[in-house]
């Protein structure tokens, strides 16, 4: 029920709501890298303040068609944020970092991150090394493509076997570098390379991932599974997010990744009040 990473816990007695601190460019207004680490550096507070539990910080988009960022400015927009974050906030409140990149990985940690969430389950040359250096949590999450093209044509014969068999590939990766499971966090990745048929059959039966024995991380905030299906913009799909996600959570979802943290907060104390009676 409690992970350890380092010197901090996760408790995942009860679902633990994640908040995305995204630093990027076209999320807090371009006035250069201070401006754009102290806008982070407040959200960040403001979602703990509204019931996050975990931050995610992330200096790449991964959103479809999102280009590559170079290492020196994902470093230059993420590090600085973490270092801020968990210089203000105490020990309760982990910090994860999105990233792909070995090096960022390495710095992040020692900044004070606490998880490793990779959408490209350490993949990468030299990840899966630099994730074994250090003792944080990872999230391994499943992409079909990769985030420029990914959404083109996507494609299953068996969309939650070669899911689970991909997550499995992974885990067997990690444990041959030594990172054990008991450090391993699974997320089916929705919107990476899914089609919305894929998305909502995913979101309809989690159970043969939760048979996969870890935890798991659920990200469909904002998504285009969201905004397609209601033809909402991306400001006005916090309802059908919300929802989605504490739907994940009915069926076991651990870790759910959201940009509207107070109403989430609000599902699940309303959710965890029946859980008692039942
Ligand atoms: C996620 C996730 C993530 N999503 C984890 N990390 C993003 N572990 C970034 C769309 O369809 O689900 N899990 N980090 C954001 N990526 C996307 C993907 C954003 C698809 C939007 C869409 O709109």
């Amino acid at each position: 029920m409690k992970l350890s990473c380092g010197a901090r816990t996760l408790d995942l007695s009860v679902p633990q709501i994640m908040g995305i601190v995204n630093v990027t460019p076209d999320s807090f207004s371009d006035g250069g890298h201070h401006h754009q680490r102290d806008a982070a550096v407040e959200h960040g507070l403001q979602l703990v303040a509204e019931g996050a539990t975990i931050l995610d910080i992330g200096g790449e988009s991964t959103r479809p068609g999102a280009a590559d960022v170079a290492l020196e400015e994902e470093l230059a927009r993420t590090i600085p944020v973490i270092q801020a974050l968990r210089a203000q906030l105490d020990d309760e409140i982990l910090i994860s970092i999105d990233t792909s990149k070995p090096e960022v990985m390495r710095q992040a940690v020692r900044a004070g991150a606490d998880i490793i969430n990779d959408v490209r389950a350490l993949r990468e040359p030299g990840a899966l090394e630099a994730a074994a250096e250090t003792e944080a949590l990872i999230c391994l999450m499943h992409m079909q493509g990769q985030p420029r093209t990914m959404q083109a044509a996507p494609h299953y014969q068996d969309l939650f076997g070669e899911i689970a068999a991909f997550l499995n590939e992974r885990i067997a990766a990690c444990e041959s570098v030594g990172i054990g499971r008991q450090r391993l966090i699974l997320d089916p990745g929705f919107g990476f390379g899914k089609t919305l048929e894929h998305n909502y059959r995913l979101l309809a039966d989690l159970a043969p991932l939760q048979k996969m024995d870890l935890p798991l991380l659920i990200g469909l905030s904002r998504k285009r599974m969201i905004g397609d299906l209601l033809e909402r913009p991306v400001a006005d799909r916090a309802v059908g997010s919300v929802v989605a996600s504490l739907l994940a959570v009915q069926q076991g979802a651990q870790i759910v990744r959201v940009h509207d943290v107070a109403p989430m907060r609000d599902a699940l104390m309303v959710w965890q009040a029946t859980q008692q009676h039942r």
